[in-house]
């Protein structure tokens, strides 16, 4: 029953009914776990993947150390050819693709789109890079001596990603990391095994049209126990881990034990503050947009609003309007702005949050609640509700990946709200809508948001992929994508070199033989 296109986007992505799940690239094998992909959509089945058995995974790692020997020399700028090629296919591909996420992951298709939009620009921004990894050089204090740095690429990088992006995490990841010369093993979360097998197969054409070896894009599936096979992977210097705080204190823990790096994008409990200076108007769209859009399930969505008690009842009657006007069924129909959460365990999280909150004294403002019914046969669809709560409850404190928006109020000083703002264990992204000088440059000065994301009159979800992106605290502090968070996925030497005919000692250092 499957409408929409899906059919014909599965076939154009290469999907099969059953896939196997390890890749190196052209070859592809299986032996482990089957996992079977239902869409949240409407609980059909979209498509099997066969995991990865620990004798599949050292048949990847060899060939991805393999390929790591030849990938390493081939010039930046070439690998940016690939990359580039990469980002074309992408660009015709765009529409199935963002299809398939929107269909097994559940975002509406406008946000599928725009997910493989990110991973267009991240490839674009890549392949500008590949001439652009710069090292800087250095005066030494001896003479006729010269120093610099160089980047060099590290080897194999472990990507660990989210159902939530199930594509674009990835890309920004390989992008980045393809061009710094390494090669790239992936596990996508076993709640979208499907969007994973679609982009290693467009990789893995880009590569074989270039006669490129296998190994430079390996895919493995499973659930943390494959997940481990690379944190304990000493032949992988660094792990790239998206996913909640437990997972990552996991990873961060098992890849300290080797000594190994990781990149960790772990949960957000952000947060908007409204002053009284604040255009409503904006305010409204950012916040709705940031709570309900993905169905709460970004890492970005907004969680909590910190309202001035000035404007307080003002926001509040135009935030419950607005989500009177939401829709939420189908999300591959255009006419609906929220679609189901990721399966029926994430129902039952949504569920005991509400629950939870209101026996802390939390006052229901939109009352949320399950779908049933024609449309909403999968029981993933939830209603976004709005919460009246105080920032010292316990579930306000975590982050519930689902559309619950919690209202808080603030008096005073907004040095007062940017005190609430960063009580909280997470430091993901964070906003403040004001049209007040002063308020928005404490808001961002050392002593404002504590969060790798501050935004002033944006919401906290929805960053552009030149910036890096990445939190403090326990979201743990790793940054990917734009500015300079390349520089991870390279190894850096410094190198001094002595032109003269004398072996001068620093620090001035006498030895006489
Ligand atoms: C995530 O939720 O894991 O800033 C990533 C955003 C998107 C990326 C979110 N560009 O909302």
């Amino acid at each position: 029953a499957l409408d929409f296109g899906i059919q014909e986007a599965l076939e154009k992505l290469g999907v099969k009914e059953i896939n196997e799940g390890t890749s190196t690239g052209s070859e592809n094998f299986a032996s482990g776990e089957t996992i079977s992909s239902y869409s949240p959509v409407d609980g059909a089945l979209i498509g099997t993947v066969i995991g990865t058995s620990e004798a599949d995974y050292e048949k990847a790692i060899a060939t991805a150390g393999e390929a790591f020997k030849t990938w390493r020399q081939i010039p930046a700028p070439q690998r940016g050819e690939i990359v580039r090629q990469f980002g074309e296919k992408l660009r015709e591909l765009k529409e199935p693709l963002g299809k398939l996420v929107s269909y097994e992951m559940g975002k509406s298709y406008q946000e599928g789109l725009g997910e493989v939009q990110e991973m267009i620009d991240i490839c674009d921004f890549a392949v500008g890079l590949s001439r652009q990894l710069h090292g800087l050089t250095m005066h030494s204090e001896r003479p006729l001596h010269r120093m610099y740095e160089q980047y060099h690429p590290l080897g194999i990088v472990g990507i660990i990603s989210a159902f939530n992006f199930p594509v674009a995490v990835w890309s920004w990841n390989t992008a980045l990391a393809w061009v710094c010369g390494d090669v790239c093993v992936w596990k996508p979360s076993e709640k979208t095994p499907i969007c994973g097998i679609a982009c290693q197969n467009i990789i893995a054409e880009v590569l074989r049209e270039n006669y490129l070896p296998e190994g430079i894009s390996c895919l493995i599936n499973g659930d943390y126990r494959v997940g481990e096979f690379m944190t304990k992977d000493k032949r992988i210097p660094l792990i790239s881990a998206t996913g909640s705080i437990r997972m990552g204190k996991i990873v961060a823990q098992a890849v300290a034990a080797r000594l190994g790096k990781s990149l960790l994008e772990l949960g957000g409990n952000n947060a908007i503050i409204v002053t009284p200076d604040a255009d409503i108007k904006m305010t409204v769209i950012g916040a709705v947009f940031g709570a309900v859009g993905t169905a709460g399930q970004r890492c970005t969505s907004t969680r909590r609003l910190i309202i001035h008690e000035k404007i307080y009842e003002q926001v509040k009657e135009a935030l419950v309007s607005a989500y009177g006007q939401l829709r939420i069924g189908n999300p591959l129909d255009q006419n609906n702005h929220v679609g189901p959460l990721i399966d029926k365990d994430a129902v039952e999280l949504y569920q005991k949050a509400l629950e939870k909150a209101e026996q802390e004294g939390g006052k229901v403002l939109v009352q949320g609640g399950v779908l049933d019914g024609p449309g909403y046969e999968s029981g993933c669809y939830v209603k976004p509700a709005i919460v009246e709560a105080d920032n010292s409850f316990e579930i306000v404190q975590e982050e519930t990946f689902a559309p619950i928006l919690y209202l808080l109020k603030y008096s005073g000083e907004v040095t007062n709200a940017i005190a609430t703002q960063n009580n909280v264990v997470q430091g993901l992204s964070s906003a403040i809508m004001t049209n007040n000088l002063r308020e928005a440059e404490q808001f961002l000065s050392a002593a404002g948001s504590d969060c790798g994301i501050a935004n002033v009159n944006i919401g906290t979800s929805g960053a552009e992929i030149g910036g890096a992106f990445g939190g403090e605290k326990e979201t743990g502090g790793g940054r990917e994508s734009g500015s300079d968070a390349w520089k991870i996925y390279m190894r850096r030497q410094t190198n001094t070199i002595n032109y003269s005919t004398e072996l001068p000692l620093a620090q001035g250092i006498k030895f006489d033989l």
